[in-house]
């Protein structure tokens, strides 16, 4: 059994909805056991493309059987039966991103696979969720997701307030 750790972010439709949607079919999922899940954040779009709605973002650990490669198909089929358009813009807008973090002590260089997760580092909308739930969590090199977290500039990044129900 391997501890991973996966980030999840959405932007487009109802994004706390399709987080939470997501988080639950992979904690139901074969072979998946949900160790914890951070609460909801709403983040500010980073990178090259600004003019796009906020988003939201939250992290799971979870304990798997599974390999990387398996939890990573896992992901990508969750997000294409969840609606994500294939030819979605890289950076741009999506209906659901689920991200393959940490796997174990596993570093994974492939076309089509980074693990330890390529921004994790510099991404707040990324360890600030992390942070919550592994914060004693270590990347390969040894380096702490408290210490990391801890170098990143927190603007942008808030836990989503839960609407206040007036009666
Ligand atoms: N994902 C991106 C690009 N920019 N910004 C925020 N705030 N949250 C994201 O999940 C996000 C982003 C593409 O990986
Ligand atoms: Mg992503
Ligand atoms: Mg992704």
């Amino acid at each position: 059994m391997i501890n991973a750790a996966i980030g999840l972010g959405a932007n487009l439709g109802d994004p706390k909805k399709q987080v939470l949607e997501a988080m639950q079919r992979i904690a139901n999922h074969d072979g998946i056991t949900q160790l914890e899940a951070s609460r909801l954040y709403v983040t500010e779009p980073v990178g090259p493309i600004q003019d796009q709605p906020v988003f939201i973002n939250a992290a799971m650990t979870i304990q798997t059987r599974l390999s990387a490669r398996e939890l990573f198909d896992i992901l990508k089929a969750l997000e294409q039966a969840m609606g994500r358009s294939v030819s979605a813009v890289r950076f741009g807008p999506r209906v659901i991103d689920c991200d393959i973090l940490l796997f174990g002590d596993d570093c994974v260089q492939e076309l089509t696979l980074t693990i330890p997760h390529a921004c994790l580092e510099e991404r707040a909308f990324v360890l600030y969720p992390l942070r919550e739930i592994a914060n004693d969590w270590c990347l390969p090199d040894g380096r702490s997701i408290a210490l990391l977290a801890s170098l990143c500039d927190p603007q942008g990044v808030d836990v989503l307030e839960e609407e206040v129900v007036c009666e």
